[in-house]
């Protein structure tokens, strides 16, 4: 029988997102150099045995001649990918205006953008042009490489007219579409002026998947409530066509963290952490620098903790990690200010000759770095005000075999649902309960801090990316069987 399973060729799963993942540099008229980056998506589908991964997406790069267009997609090809060419003015009114601007926030929880930051942006209307022109485009791309018994797998708020776009292309193409950001309660998401079309172009999906049951629940309800649909245990009825909606926590390649701290470089650079934070407790923070991840809010628990606890001071130290995004996005900007602003003024309050209580650096690390960091971390501290999942507090948890620290983890956070029992969880925006949890967290006895460290490994080596995607594409399979025996009746 393994035989038989084996001459079978594997099916196609064409994955489709915003982004590649991989970055491409052009060195040369038809020279490309090309790096992969190893996200949370493409570690989960390297896992994933049943499936050939084709990957759909912009290159991050404008690319406006075709000799360029043609050079790129032969190098992308020996990777899997297959690059959608954005024009710059795409890019600006679809990905930074209608994506980042109002989808993102929205979804967050953070409204929809006041008159003058629409002023610097274009009207809402052109950039929703754009947006749907962008999904339109990747349809085009999807189409033109669909082959028969492929499933199309569509990512995140950049492509929700993606799979109406593709079923108006071929109603047989089988769709699923997986929200990464938290979805707003119906509340939220009716302000929105484009609610309906979003809706009904998500519907025409198969499958539609979120991390949490909440955030499935609010897209139920704005479908009953803005749409007037019918709302089943399954998902979402409209005239006898069910599209099916449901929770599909991810998770991460738990292994691949697990084996990096074996690797000699990995220990001799936890060493040398050690070494440097000798005689303190370490604290974390690793993040985007999103107004989403609450960075300032967490500089001022911190604040609040050290004012409260003068016998820590000098004892503890603060490492946040925060890699710019959006960089030309005003917002980000501010928001960038506010945070060192905050950094300088805690650590000229708090600091010593020889030391200060914040280290705050704005970039990413490379991934042995982060690992070294995670297991020699006393306390990971992860105040999100919302986040769909949050994989740092999973890559965190993963890297704490040894030392079984504590993780203070936003109740925003859709990993608060999964992680909750052996987390800390804090309402990030009241600071005295943050600080509260952090002078709790560096004082937990080792019997409760393994206790809690034991929940959160368990659930985190059991719960992996591979199996969050095998799981979805399985159920996307067994939605399209389900529909195939209906209307065989
Ligand atoms: P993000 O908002 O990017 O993802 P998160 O889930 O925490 O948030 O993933 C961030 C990734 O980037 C992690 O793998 C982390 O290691 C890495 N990273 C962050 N800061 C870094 C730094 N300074 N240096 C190096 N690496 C860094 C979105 C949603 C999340 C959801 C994921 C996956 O916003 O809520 O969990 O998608 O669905």
């Amino acid at each position: 029988e393994d035989g038989e399973r084996e001459a079978r060729p594997k099916q196609r799963l064409l994955v489709v997102a915003n982004r590649l993942p991989v970055s491409a540099v052009r060195k040369g008229e038809e020279t490309w150099q090309l790096e992969v980056s190893v996200g949370g998506l493409v570690s989960a589908l390297l896992g994933v045995n049943d499936f050939e991964a084709r990957w759909i997406g912009w290159a991050g790069v404008n690319v406006p001649d075709e000799v360029g267009q043609r050079a790129l997609s032969r190098a992308l090809a020996e990777k899997r990918c297959i690059p959608v060419f954005l024009d710059e003015e795409i890019v600006h009114q679809y990905y930074n205006g209608y994506c980042n601007n109002i989808l993102w926030p929205l979804f967050h929880y953070l409204g929809l953008p006041q008159e003058d930051r629409l002023a610097t942006t274009r009207s809402f209307q052109s950039q929703f042009d754009a947006y749907k022109k962008a999904n339109q485009m990747f349809a085009d791309v999807v189409s033109k490489h669909y082959e028969e018994g492929d499933v199309v797998w569509c990512h995140d708020y950049h492509l929700m007219f993606l799979p109406k776009y593709l079923k108006e292309h071929s109603v047989d193409i089988k769709v699923g579409w997986f929200l990464h950001t938290p979805f707003p309660s119906s509340e939220i998401h009716r302000t929105l002026p484009s609610r309906s079309e979003l809706l009904r172009s998500v519907l025409a999906a198969d499958l539609v998947g979120f991390h949490t049951y909440d955030y499935a629940r609010h897209f139920v309800s704005a479908c009953t409530r803005i749409l007037g649909l019918e709302g089943t245990p399954e998902g979402v009825e409209d005239q006898g066509k069910l599209t099916r909606v449901a929770a599909f926590p991810i998770g991460i390649d738990a292994d691949r963290f697990t084996r990096a701290l074996e690797l000699p470089q990995v220990q001799q650079h936890m060493r040398e952490l050690m070494g440097r934070f000798a005689g303190r407790k370490l604290m974390l923070g690793v993040d985007r620098l999103d107004m989403i991840k609450g960075i300032p809010q967490k500089l001022l628990a911190f604040e609040k903790f050290l004012e409260e606890n003068p016998r820590w001071h000098d004892k503890v130290i603060l490492l946040q990690i925060a890699v710019p995004t959006r960089t030309d996005v005003p917002e980000y900007q501010k928001l960038t200010s506010e945070v060192h602003e905050i950094v300088g003024r805690i650590n000229g309050r708090f600091g010593t000759l020889t030391a200060v209580p914040i280290h705050h650096l704005d970039r990413s690390l490379d991934f042995y770095a982060l690992c070294a960091l995670y297991a020699v971390t006393d306390v990971a501290l992860v105040t999100s005000l919302r986040d769909g999942m949050n994989l740092v507090s999973y890559e965190f948890v993963a890297c704490q075999a040894e030392k079984k620290g504590v993780l203070i983890l936003s109740e925003f956070a859709g990993a608060a649902q999964s992680l909750g029992a052996g987390a800390i969880l804090v309402n990030p925006w009241n600071i005295t309960e943050v600080a509260a949890s952090i002078c709790y967290a560096l004082e937990m006895p080792a019997e409760e801090r393994e206790k809690r460290h034991k929940h959160n490994f368990t659930h985190v080596t059991t719960h992996t990316s591979q199996e969050w995607a095998e799981t979805f594409v399985s159920e996307l399979n067994d939605t399209i069987v389900e529909a195939q025996l209906r209307t065989k009746q």
